[in-house]
């Protein structure tokens, strides 16, 4: 096993109560988010050592949004605190054939804005044995770009194993003139699992000429062929696949591509009472790490990452409070027995 240390963004989340809109009632409920922390606290909670890397407001919200990682058992002593503000998201849930809605109001945070030279990356990533991070960071402007491309270049030079999650938010790139393609490209390039759909790996190289497969199975397969053509260091590339009938009924599967040419699959399952898919995708990854750091084949750690994906749907917030028995429970098909 060994130190999993994640960088990115810290940022509070200000979600409507139930299923109210925004500023439908005075209400907002505060938590704590962000892509790569949701993935710390998840590993955390696996039982592994993990550290969160970055920056957050030297103010009493960056503080506790410090302290809440501490709870779940997340090392913060090196995130460096700053001038600025907070990042924040709103977020309402929806409800039916109503879609849930989330505006960033992050602009200019202190994350945002610390210089990518703030960062000693050799000193950063002693003692790790995995780097955690998403596109979430580089989208959110230059010097985070290069933050991003410095912490994985250290990385690969100090024999740390990247993990990317690719998560491409439109939005955060709209903001400015940064080229996904060109600045995602070195990331991906010094990772070993990439968390990424077609989508994901289209935006670096470019969509193929032709009309796309029939299934969005064929579609992913083609994809991560050509990922692996361009990524030499790239070993495998997982992704959940969703059928969502509305806000409240989806199914969730996953796929797993390996450099060998391997495909595994995780059949869709019934997610029953959604309660907040916000996060999933981090469940989903933080579960695939768990099992590839303790040395489980690639079939049992998406196994393990499809349930743990499943399982943050029953949970409100952006974290996976589940632990790896919650997990494993729903990975071997037993009942959730309440605990005593
Ligand atoms: O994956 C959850 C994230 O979407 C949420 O925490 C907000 O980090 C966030 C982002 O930038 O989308």
């Amino acid at each position: 096993s060994g130190r999993i240390v994640c960088f990115g963004e810290l940022l509070l989340r200000l979600a409507a109560p139930g299923r109210e809109l925004l500023l439908q009632s005075p209400a907002l409920e505060v938590r704590i988010g962000g892509a790569e922390a949701n993935v710390g606290v998840s590993l955390a909670r696996f039982g592994h050592d993990v550290g969160m890397l970055g920056t957050v407001a030297d103010n009493a919200l960056g503080r506790a949004a410090l302290g809440e990682l501490r709870r779940h058992g997340v090392d913060t002593r090196a995130v460096r605190m700053a001038g600025g503000r907070m990042g924040l998201y709103f977020l309402a849930t929806g409800a039916g054939h109503r879609p849930s809605e989330v505006l960033y109001d992050r602009a200019a945070s202190a994350f945002a804005s610390a210089p990518a030279s703030g960062y000693d990356w050799d000193a950063l990533l002693r003692g790790a044995a995995w780097l955690h991070l998403s596109g979430v960071t580089p989208a959110l402007g230059a010097a985070t770009a290069a933050a991003a491309a410095d912490a994985v270049r250290a990385a690969v030079a100090s024999g740390v194993r990247v993990s990317f999650d690719g998560n491409f938010r439109p939005k955060l790139w709209a903001a400015w003139d940064g080229d996904p393609a060109t600045i995602l490209r070195p990331l991906l390039e010094g990772a070993e699992i990439a968390f990424a759909d077609h989508r994901d790996i289209d935006v670096v190289l470019g969509a193929e000429a032709g009309d796309p497969p029939d299934t969005h199975e064929q579609r992913f397969a083609r994809a991560a062929r050509r990922a692996f053509e361009a990524f030499p260091r790239l070993q495998r590339i997982a992704c959940t696949t969703r059928v969502q009938s509305s806000v409240e009924h989806h199914a969730l599967g996953a796929l797993m591509a390996t450099r060998g040419g391997g495909l595994h699959r995780v059949e869709p399952r019934e997610l029953p009472a959604i309660v907040d898919r916000i996060g999933g995708g981090d469940a989903f990854a933080a579960g695939v790490l768990h099992g590839l750091v303790l040395g489980w084949d690639d079939a049992d750690s998406l196994r393990f990452g499809h349930a743990a994906g499943c399982l943050k749907h029953a949970v409100p917030g952006d974290f996976n409070l589940c632990d790896a028995d919650d997990v494993m429970a729903l990975v071997r098909g037993e009942r959730l027995d309440v605990k005593r």
